[in-house]
C-alpha cells in the first residue's frame, strides 16, 4: 500500500476496480469482506441465490443473526433455519443467534485494518474504528459483492476531524460521537468520509473508536475511518489476532488535496451530551436537562455494549441499587463482553443492582423489546431516537452515554455523571480477552453428514419479486406528500413489523404505517386504476438505517419515483437497485406547489433518462384547463444507474445488458 495521502485515499486506491481517486466521480471498490443481518440478510440471500454463483468469492462473508432474535410464532426461526443453510453452502460463516452484534462480533473477531468491508447494515462503518473502509449498504448490493462484483459509490470528499487533548474523566467517546452529531447534523454530508486524525486519536482505545465511528453514520457519511496504530495493535493482540495488525498512518499530502476541509475539536472541551428526542443531532449538555424524571435506562447496541463500556457502568453500579421507579436493561454487544465481564465481575454487580440482562442483540434498539411505557422518559445509548423507533410513539428517548445512563439508574433523575461524586473507574482492556468462537459455525461444520447442503425454506419466505421497466411516460398520483428528514424506520418499519423482511406482500402493508395507516389502502387503489404511485418529500428523505426493503415494499406496491428536495446515500442507491426514479426538485418553491392526490405525468422519461435529458413533470392536478403547471427536476444519477432504472432494477439490469448515452456523472 502506498503510503501517501489521506487514509481514505491509500485505502480505496488500493481498492480500486474501476475509475481514480476522484472526489464526486463514481468509482468500484473491490471488497473484502462482507457481513449481513438477518433482518437484511433473508432477502439478500435470495437475492445471492439468483445470481446463480456457487460459492461466495470474498476472502470473508459472515452471516449475524442479532436482530430478529424473538421467535414468537416459526418466523423468525424459519429465517434462522434459512441463513444456516445458505451459510453452509454457500461458503459463509454462520454467527449464530446469541453470539452478538454484528457490529460488535465482527470488530472483535474479524476486522483487518487496510481492507474493505461492504455489510447490508447501515452501522457497517464501526469497523472503521480499527482502520476498515467499512461501508453500510443495501443487501442486494452485498449480494453482488458476494458474488466478486465491485460496489460502486462516489469518491467519498474526505473530511479531517483533528482531535486534539484529551477527554476529562466522565466524558467518553459517546460525547465525542454526540459532539460530531451536534457540528454536521443528520443531513447534507452524502458523499463524504470523517477521517481521524491528530494527538487525540493516540488518547482513545480501538472500540472508542469505533462507538465515534459508528455513529457517523447517524451524520450519513460514507464511512468513518481511524488510523491503525499501537492502540489497534493491543487490540487485536487481546483477540489473539496481531497477526492482523499493519500499521495505517495518514501520509504526506503533497498536493494539499487529500482532505476538502479540515475540523478541529478539543477533546478536553467535550462535556456529557444527550441527543433530545426526536433526532441523534438534537444535543444539549445533560447538564441542562438536570432533574427530568427517568423511567427506563437502555444500555447496549453496537454504538455502546463493548467490554469497556459494561464494566465501567457495573463499577458505578458496584455496591448500589437501581432507582425504584427505573428499569435498567442492560444487553451486552457479544458474547465475548458477557463472558468477559463475567470473569471480571462486572456481570455479578449489575445483577446485584437490579438490572435486567438481555441477550446480546439489538433488542431494544430496534424496538421489537422492552418499549418504554406510555409517555415514558428512556435513557439509551444507543444511535438512534427517531420517534417511535423504541416501540412506543410518545416515548422520549435521550442517547448518552453509558456513564450518564448509569447516573441515571442510579438517582432516577438524568444526571450529569461528574454529579454524582464518585471516582471516575478507569477501565483498562484485559492484556488478552477469553475467546470462544463456538458460536460461529464454519461452513463446512453445518454440512457434518457430507451430503450436499440443503437450503431450507419456511412458508414466511417468499421469493423476492421482480419489477418492470421504466415505462416511456410515467402517469401516477401523489399518494403521499412528506417533509424534511423522513427516516427508513418511517417509511417502513422495524420493531414487531420486522418479521415480515421475508415476505415482502406481508411487509408492504406497513408502509409508512408511523405517518399514514391509509398509504397501503391508496397505493394500491391506484395501482388498480392502473396507474403509478409518486411520492413527493422534502431534505434528506432516507435517513437511517440500510435497510432495502424501504424501497422494495414501495416498489412492490407501484411506486415508480420519488421526488424530493435531497436524499440520503443508502437510500437512493436502494430506490435505484429496485426501479424507482429519484428525482430532485430544480426548484425548491415546486415542492410547495403539489398536494397530495394530484396527477403527475413524467412524459418522455425513459427517452429523457437514456439520453440524459432534462425531465419535466407535469401535474395536471394544477392550472387545470391548460395543459397542468410543469417543473424540473433533475438526477444524481451515473451512467449506470441511470441503465439500471431503464431496466426495471439491478437484477434485471445484469440480465439485460442495457446501456445508455451521454454523461450525467454525479
Ligand atoms: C437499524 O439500526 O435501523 C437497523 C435495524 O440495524 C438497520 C438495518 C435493518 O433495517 O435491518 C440499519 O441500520 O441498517
Ligand atoms: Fe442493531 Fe441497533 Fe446497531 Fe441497528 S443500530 S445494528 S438495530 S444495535
Amino acid at each position: 500500500m502506498s503510503d501517501r495521502g489521506s487514509i481514505t485515499r491509500r485505502i480505496i486506491e488500493e481498492h480500486l476496480a474501476e475509475g481514480k481517486f476522484e472526489p464526486g466521480e463514481e468509482i468500484a471498490l473491490r471488497i473484502d469482506q462482507t457481513l449481513t443481518q438477518d433482518a437484511t440478510g433473508t432477502m439478500a440471500y435470495l437475492q445471492f441465490e439468483a445470481l446463480g454463483i456457487a460459492e461466495v468469492k470474498t476472502e470473508l462473508s459472515v452471516s449475524y443473526v442479532d436482530h430478529n432474535t424473538i421467535q414468537s410464532g416459526f418466523e423468525n426461526a424459519d429465517d434462522h433455519r434459512y441463513l444456516r443453510s445458505i451459510a453452509a453452502k454457500y461458503g459463509i460463516l454462520f454467527s449464530k443467534p446469541g453470539n452478538g452484534i454484528c457490529h460488535q462480533v465482527h470488530l472483535e473477531r474479524f476486522a483487518i485494518p487496510g481492507k474493505t468491508l461492504l455489510g447490508s447494515d447501515s452501522h457497517t462503518p464501526t469497523a472503521g474504528g480499527i482502520g476498515m473502509i467499512a461501508i453500510g449498504a443495501g443487501g442486494l448490493d452485498v449480494a453482488m459483492a458476494m458474488g466478486g462484483s465491485p460496489f460502486y459509490l462516489s469518491c467519498p470528499h474526505v473530511i479531517a476531524l483533528n482531535l486534539k487533548g484529551q477527554l476529562n474523566p466522565w466524558v467518553t467517546a459517546k460525547d465525542v460521537a454526540l459532539k460530531v452529531l451536534e457540528l454536521f447534523t443528520t443531513r447534507g454530508n452524502v458523499g463524504r468520509v470523517f477521517e481521524y486524525k491528530g494527538e487525540g486519536v493516540k488518547t482513545l482505545s480501538v472500540p472508542e473508536r469505533a462507538t465515534i465511528a459508528n455513529m457517523g453514520a447517524e451524520c450519513g457519511v460514507t464511512t468513518s475511518v481511524f488510523p491503525s496504530d499501537d492502540n489497534t495493535l493491543q487490540f487485536l493482540r487481546a483477540q489473539h489476532r496481531a497477526h492482523d495488525w499493519i500499521e495505517l498512518i495518514a501520509g504526506d499530502d503533497p498536493d494539499g488535496d487529500d482532505y476538502e476541509d479540515s475540523v478541529e475539536i478539543d477533546l478536553n472541551e467535550i462535556v456529557p451530551l444527550a441527543a433530545c428526542p426526536h433526532s441523534p443531532d438534537n444535543i444539549k449538555p445533560v447538564a441542562e436537562l438536570e432533574g427530568m424524571e427517568v423511567n427506563q435506562v437502555c444500555i447496549g447496541s453496537c454504538t455502546n455494549s463493548s467490554f469497556k463500556d459494561l464494566m465501567t457502568v457495573a463499577k458505578i453500579l458496584e455496591g448500589k441499587k437501581v432507582h425504584p421507579d427505573v428499569e435498567l436493561i442492560v444487553a451486552p454487544g457479544s458474547r465475548q463482553v458477557l463472558q468477559n465481564i463475567a470473569i471480571a465481575g462486572g456481570l455479578t454487580s449489575l445483577i446485584n443492582a437490579g438490572a435486567r440482562i438481555a441477550e446480546c442483540t439489538c433488542g431494544f434498539c430496534i424496538g421489537n423489546s422492552y418499549s418504554p411505557a406510555t409517555d415514558a422518559v428512556s435513557l439509551r445509548t444507543s444511535n438512534r431516537n427517531f420517534m417511535g423507533r423504541s416501540g412506543t410513539k410518545s416515548a422520549k428517548v435521550y442517547l448518552v452515554s453509558p456513564e450518564t445512563a448509569a447516573a441515571a439508574a442510579i438517582t432516577g433523575r438524568i444526571t450529569d455523571p461528574r454529579e454524582l461524586g464518585l471516582k471516575y473507574p478507569h477501565i483498562a482492556l484485559p492484556e488478552q480477552f477469553y475467546i470462544d468462537d463456538s458460536m460461529i459455525l464454519q461452513p463446512a461444520r453445518t454440512s457434518a453428514t457430507g451430503v450436499e447442503v440443503k437450503v431450507y425454506r419456511g412458508p414466511n419466505i417468499g421469493a423476492p419479486p421482480s419489477f418492470s421497466p421504466l415505462p416511456d411516460t410515467i402517469s401516477g398520483l401523489v399518494t403521499i406528500k412528506l417533509g424534511d428528514n423522513i427516516t427508513t424506520d418511517h417509511i417502513i418499519p422495524a420493531g414487531s413489523r420486522m418479521k415480515y423482511r421475508s415476505n415482502i406482500a406481508k411487509y408492504a402493508e406497513f408502509v409508512f404505517e408511523p405517518l399514514d395507516r391509509q398509504f397501503y389502502k391508496r397505493a394500491s387503489e391506484t395501482m388498480r386504476k392502473g396507474k403509478y404511485n409518486i411520492i413527493v418529500a422534502g431534505d434528506s428523505y432516507g435517513q437511517g438505517s440500510s435497510r432495502e426493503h424501504a424501497a422494495l415494499c414501495p416498489a412492490f406496491l407501484g411506486v415508480k419515483a420519488v421526488i424530493a428536495k435531497s436524499f440520503e446515500r443508502i437510500h437512493m442507491a436502494n430506490l435505484i437497485n429496485f426501479g424507482i426514479l429519484p428525482l430532485i426538485f430544480d426548484s425548491r418553491a415546486d415542492y410547495g406547489l403539489i398536494d397530495r392526490g394530484d396527477e403527475l405525468e413524467i412524459p418522455d422519461v425513459r427517452w429523457r433518462l437514456a439520453n440524459n435529458e432534462q425531465i419535466v413533470v407535469r401535474d395536471k392536478s394544477k392550472d387545470k384547463g391548460k395543459n397542468g403547471y410543469e417543473f424540473k427536476v433533475r438526477t444524481q444519477l451515473t451512467k449506470r444507474e441511470r441503465s439500471i432504472i431503464l431496466a426495471g432494477g439491478l437484477l434485471p439490469y445484469i440480465k439485460s445488458g442495457i446501456k445508455v448515452n451521454g454523461g450525467g456523472e454525479r
